[in-house]
């Protein structure tokens, strides 16, 4: 068979951690960088097998996002440039964890399992990395597990996440996308900004870009927005990546990071280490205070303007749903519910959720609070806004999508979505704020023995098991007023339960975040000391 090499390649890269069971999660394999160099290879092999039995190209980015630069971690990208299918997620998990001397017959029936011809079908992928030292000797780990599959391959050092994916998807659509090139990323999202802004004002954004790979990106995009928007970047790679800043430090601890010191009515805006997430932030004149805008703002500011654009170019009849999770803020579910009389709906965490539900409209706006969305357009919607690009404001948003990167959640494409919404609609970034008011919340995370015992239904709203606890949570919460609201689910990337709760003010939010945490402590074996 063709594979006659793969374990001269696969001695290379033994499995030295067997205790450790490696699990393709949320946002793919996550852990300690220097237990994932077999993990890559076999990931190599995996993506090589993904691209033959699709025909496409794939993607596989190495990155541990906003977690700490001693983690690493990879995610596999589809050809239409959407995250790894399910069913694959499994495949992934069992090569990732068969011991070294049963990984080529793993390999074997795989290819035998899922109908893959060797002789018939080509591999190739396209790889890239974040900043971590750990990158680059991973990506050749990945590489020589491509090679053992006999699969072609192109590195695109370098990329951002969601350049990747951007990357991936023009690949695979004949330049339908887009040019499938940092270059054309830039080129694509640049001119869809001048377009979609006026020619008036001037803007300036100050980044903080995580110490991660924003940092290098945002300074070549620069230069092609100079004429609009200028950008002062903070958090370049002179300190740790993710620690004290970026978009995940700035929504945790609901304040910016230590090196930016707030001027009034600046706009600033925080990415994580991989930039496919994003928040901005700013200080209220009147109460000298830090606002952060979440995710949750973001979607809403998004929907306003693409209702107002559809409105006005008579396509009012183009069904639009905003899509979120349960960490969504009460009130900004209320605010698409109530006030801009949207269908929101909610599901579980995780991007793959948010996209997929998405998809199921005909517009789909999605943000997890954390900051990481984006907007899909059907191919049929966006042919009917093709067709009445006669209207100025039709026009527009052939612009806006333009400007979305549609196959991922993207800290750069959303920066510039943000700041051209508030451009057309003249707004300062303190009366985006004023939208609706953030209900104060907390999120807290308890240590338990084993975070599985706790399972969840309702999009992670209820506690199914253990026995009990739900109802528990429940009694806890209504002593907390009529706005109080909570709910706990084990992480998907951490050996940990999270709790969320919300209330009248932040001490109640608190203490509530509290209360439900030492619930969690007793039913599900916490570890450490109570609250
Ligand atoms: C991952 C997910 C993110 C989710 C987070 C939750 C992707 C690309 N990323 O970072 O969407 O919010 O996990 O983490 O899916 P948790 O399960 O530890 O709370
Ligand atoms: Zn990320």
């Amino acid at each position: 068979m063709l594979l006659n090499n793969l374990n001269d390649y696969a001695k290379k890269y033994p499995n030295k951690r067997p205790d450790i069971h490696q699990q393709y999660g949320t946002a793919g394999f996550r852990n300690k960088a220097d237990t994932l160099f077999h993990v890559t290879f076999r990931t190599g092999i995996l993506a090589a097998l993904r691209s033959r039995s699709t025909g496409g190209i794939i993607g596989v980015m190495i990155t541990a996002s906003h977690n700490p630069e001693q983690d690493n971690g990879l995610k596999i990208i589809e050809p239409d440039g959407s995250m790894l299918i399910q069913t694959w997620e499994k495949l992934a998990t069992k090569i990732a964890n068969v011991p070294d001397d049963k990984l080529e017959q793993c390999v074997a029936d795989l290819i035998s399992e899922l109908n893959i011809n060797l002789e018939n079908t080509m591999a190739k992928v396209y790889l890239a990395r974040d900043t971590r030292k750990s990158s680059p000797p991973l990506s050749m780990a990945l590489i020589d597990g491509i090679k053992a599959c006999q699969g072609e391959y192109k590195d695109f050092g370098l990329l951002t996440t969601p350049q990747l994916h951007y990357i991936v998807r023009c690949a695979n659509s004949d330049g339908h996308y887009g040019v499938p090139s940092e270059q054309g990323y830039y080129e694509k999202l640049s001119q869809a900004f001048l377009r979609l802004t006026t020619k008036q004002r001037k803007l300036h954004l100050i980044v903080d870009c995580a110490n991660g790979v924003g940092a290098d990106k945002m300074k070549l995009l620069a230069p092609y927005l100079k004429e609009k928007i200028t950008f002062d970047l903070v958090n370049i790679g002179d300190g740790i990546l993710n620690l004290g800043c970026g978009a995940d430090f700035v929504k945790v601890n609901q304040r910016q990071p230590d090196s930016i010191e707030l001027k009034p009515n600046q706009h600033y805006a925080s990415f994580d280490g991989d930039a496919d997430r994003i928040v901005f932030y700013y200080r209220n004149d009147r109460d000298g205070k830090f606002h952060l805008l979440d995710g949750d703002k973001i979607a809403v500011l998004v929907a306003k303007f693409l209702q107002q654009l559809l409105n006005e170019s008579g396509l009012n009849e183009i069904q639009m749903i905003v899509v979120q999770t349960a960490y969504a803020n009460g009130n900004s579910t209320k605010y698409i519910r109530d006030t801009i009389q949207l269908t929101s709906d909610c599901v579980p965490t995780g991007v793959k959720h948010l996209h997929h539900r998405a998809l199921q409209s005909e517009i789909g706006i999605y943000f997890e609070a954390n900051g990481h969305g984006t907007i899909l357009f059907s191919e049929n919607v966006q042919k009917q806004i093709q067709q009445q690009r006669s209207n100025e404001n039709a026009k527009k948003l052939l612009h806006f999508i333009d400007l979305v990167n549609q196959t991922v959640g993207d800290a750069i494409s959303d920066m510039l979505i943000v700041e051209a919404i508030l451009d057309n609609l003249n707004l300062t970034i303190d009366e985006w704020d004023s939208f609706y008011q953030d209900l104060p919340n907390k999120l807290l995370k308890v240590a338990v023995k084993d975070r599985n015992v706790i399972t969840t239904t309702d999009a992670e709203r209820k506690c199914v098991e253990p026995n009990g606890l739900q109802e528990a949570i429940d009694k806890v919460v209504a002593e907390f007023g009529q706005q109080a609201r909570s709910f706990i689910r084990p992480s998907g990337t951490e050996d940990v339960v999270r709790i969320y709760t919300e209330a009248q003010t932040k001490e109640l939010a608190d203490k509530l975040a509290r209360k439900v945490g030492n619930l969690v402590y007793d039913y599900a074996d916490g570890i450490g000391s109570k609250f």
